[in-house]
């Protein structure tokens, strides 16, 4: 094999966790990604035949069953993972019953997956279901997104609104809007089935006083997502509450929206 950090799966996963370190949406232990391969990607570079070891799920996802992973480990630094790849991140795949998983790299001294895996791999499933081009669960704790979630009203169509009306391309980059579940408590399987529920029709959840999740088929169209969402809230935040003396309006929305040939979720602007 090929020295597995070499594998591009494990590259890209070492720049994007050091990128939104360095932007500081990931604080110690922060933040969490996902990743779907295929079984040749992994082989060209991992022994696939023998896994380290295994891990039983607490939370069957027979739908995953066979299915490659890379992942970020629970409690592991974003700010390390780029220093020593092979502790800091695992690649995996699911047992044939579903109910555990398989670790063939990485993980290193006994580290286990995110401890948000329930909110991933419950995610992931869902917009397997509505996209077969879909591979990538990124969850960040955006801070302009946390932010707002303090001020602005968490009705998620009045939030997908606000966020349109911040840039004038928001709208061209996600009509499908953004959802928001209430608050809960993370790392649960409650916020998992709660987060993926939303999946089924949106690409991206905001947690309240936490963070987001992101999903998408590739890294640079994830975290393109997330950039363009957290930019927003920054304008919405640097705003202030202050007097807003012109906007753009729903009509201009609705001609942005003609002219990149995008349909904005229904139910949000008016006329
Ligand atoms: O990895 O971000 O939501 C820690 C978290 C939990
Ligand atoms: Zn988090």
């Amino acid at each position: 094999y090929i020295a597995s950090v070499e594998a591009p799966f494990i590259r890209e996963m070492s720049e994007i966790t050091h990128h939104m370190w360095s932007l500081g949406w990931d604080e110690l232990n922060g933040g969490n990604v996902s990743c779907l391969l295929d079984e040749e990607e992994v082989a060209r570079y991992i022994n696939i035949r023998e896994p380290l070891r295994t891990i039983k799920l607490t939370f069957p996802v027979q739908e995953l069953a066979g299915k490659y992973f890379i992942v970020t480990g629970s409690g592991k630094y974003f700010r390390n993972v780029i220093k020593d790849p092979e502790a800091n991140l695992g690649v995996l795949r699911v047992s044939g019953s579903g109910e555990s998983i398989e670790v063939l790299w990485g993980l290193r001294d006994g580290a286990v997956p995110t401890s948000e895996l329930a909110s991933h791999f419950m995610s992931h499933i869902e917009r397997l279901k509505v996209d077969p081009s879909h591979r990538i669960v990124l969850h960040t704790h955006a801070t302009n997104v946390i932010a707002m979630t303090f001020t602005h009203d968490l009705d998620e169509l009045k939030f997908t609104k606000t966020l349109w009306e911040m840039c004038t391309e928001c709208l061209v980059v996600f009509p499908d809007g953004v959802s928001v579940i209430p608050w809960m408590v993370p790392g649960s399987s409650d916020i998992g089935r709660a987060t993926a529920d939303k999946m089924k029709e949106y690409r991206v959840v905001v947690w309240p006083q936490h963070g987001i999740f992101v999903t998408g088929a590739t890294m640079d169209a994830t975290f393109g997502l997330v950039e363009t969402i957290e930019k927003a809230a920054t304008v919405y935040n640097l705003i202030g509450g202050r007097a807003i003396r012109q906007k753009i309006t729903d009509r201009q929305l609705a001609d942005l929206a003609a002219a990149f040939r995008v349909t904005p979720r229904a139910g949000i602007l008016e006329g």
